[in-house]
């Protein structure tokens, strides 16, 4: 029986902890493969999209399709559950569906989006925002990871052609209903599973601090022009803007050259900000930016300020959350402020989630975790949701 511990061994990260699983790196793609050994051995039919998307059939695919999935990328040392949780539940669920007999009436897949942590290429969601034309591809194709490689030529490594890349109506007009099942990220959820309500604005700004590159013994503090300054201000100013519900997290923070005993010349910041809604997200960032900027001026260095992305807040089809909530047996509709590929799906198609329980509260951190019993749950409210949906 195909379950997560299966994939215990897969792209363990023995430094940072947990998992470093990425868009089209080695270990993202042996996944792939094993999800299509899986998706084969239940009779299911691969299709590899132009975007980096993988579909498996059960039977032939067609228009008001049946569709759910996730992802099996990780952020920089997450957790086992954010991602393959998702698959792994679909890929039991039309087990416990076969087992019964069952043969969905209308066209059915399960779908793994490509790099939606953007833990590798910055953006993320690309693998949806590409199928939705949420991102063009020459934009996503020019994204490129630490060692310098981009997109493009990463995806054309994994035998896609970029040239074919984006916007693919097919693809998407053939969804009927998306349906994503996710470990919950947050402490809001205290019964096994429950459905999504919304999702918090939310995008990734990345601040270039440019400054003069010196010996930190030789120069006088009155002497310097320290990007670090800046960046560490803009660290502080997002904690402080951050109020009422909004959250501002500065994760990454990459000083060039990076030395001891060496005044950085530049510092590029990446802040993640979300808020409930757009006018606060911008508001917030807004803040931010100013006090960086300031604080950049008072230091005499430069900083310039990429959008790199950005979504709205997401309502999901409130008449398909509270369908499905009802098929469930009534169980509770909860917000999340954690992005998804459903969440970019949404804008075009009647798209929900399930949620399965975390009692640890932690996500995108080693600690993630559900429990053998709410993931079988998680299935099992799947499998009913996806039988309810395709007959
Ligand atoms: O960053 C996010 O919210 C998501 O987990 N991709
Ligand atoms: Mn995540
Ligand atoms: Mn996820």
């Amino acid at each position: 029986m195909t379950d997560l511990a299966d994939l215990a061994s897969v792209g363990r990260d023995t430094r940072r902890g947990g998992y470093s699983r990425h868009g089209f790196d080695s270990v993202e793609l042996e996944l792939r493969t094993w999800f299509e050994e899986e998706a084969g051995r239940r009779g299911l039919d691969v299709e590899r999209d132009r975007n980096g998307n993988l579909w498996a059939w059960w039977g032939a695919p067609g228009p008001d399709a049946v569709i759910t999935g996730s992802h099996l990328d990780s952020v920089p040392g997450g957790g086992a559950f954010d991602g393959p949780l998702g698959v792994v539940s679909a890929l039991q669920a039309v087990d416990l569906l076969q087992a019964k007999g069952f043969r969905p009436a209308k066209p059915f897949a399960i779908v793994v989006f490509v790099e939606e942590e953007g833990g590798r290429f910055g953006v993320a969601c690309l693998g949806s925002r590409l199928l939705s034309g949420a991102i063009t591809p020459e934009a996503a194709c020019r994204l490129t990871d630490a060692d310098g490689v981009s997109f493009g030529e990463a995806a054309r490594a994994a035998g896609y052609d970029p040239a074919l890349m984006g916007r693919d109506p097919v693809a998407l007009q053939r969804i009927g209903r998306f349906v994503e099942l996710h470990v919950e990220q947050g402490r809001g959820l205290e019964v096994p599973v429950g459905v999504a309500s919304s999702i918090l604005a939310h995008g990734r700004w990345r601040f270039s601090f440019r400054g003069e590159g010196n010996h930190a013994g030789a120069t006088l503090i009155e002497d310097r022009r320290d990007p670090m300054i800046p960046a560490a201000q803009l660290v502080v100013a997002a904690r402080r803007a951050a109020t009422a519900g909004a959250r501002a997290t500065v994760g990454r923070l990459v000083p060039n050259p990076g030395g001891t005993n060496v005044i950085a010349s530049s510092v590029d910041v990446w802040l993640d900000a979300r808020a409930g809604d757009d006018a606060r997200t911008r508001e917030v960032v807004a803040e931010i930016t100013g006090a960086a900027r300031s604080a950049a001026a008072d230091e005499g260095c430069a900083v310039e300020v990429t959008e790199e992305s950005y979504g709205d807040t997401v309502h999901f089809d409130p008449a398909l959350r509270d369908e499905l909530a009802g098929v469930l047996g009534g169980v509770p509709a909860l917000p999340t402020g954690a992005g998804h590929d459903a969440g970019i799906l949404a804008a075009h198609v009647p798209t929900a989630m399930l949620f399965v329980r975390n009692p640890t509260g932690v996500s995108h951190a080693p600690e993630e975790y559900s429990s053998p019993e709410d993931c079988a749950a998680g299935v099992v409210a799947l499998a009913s949701t996806l039988e309810h949906l395709a007959r």
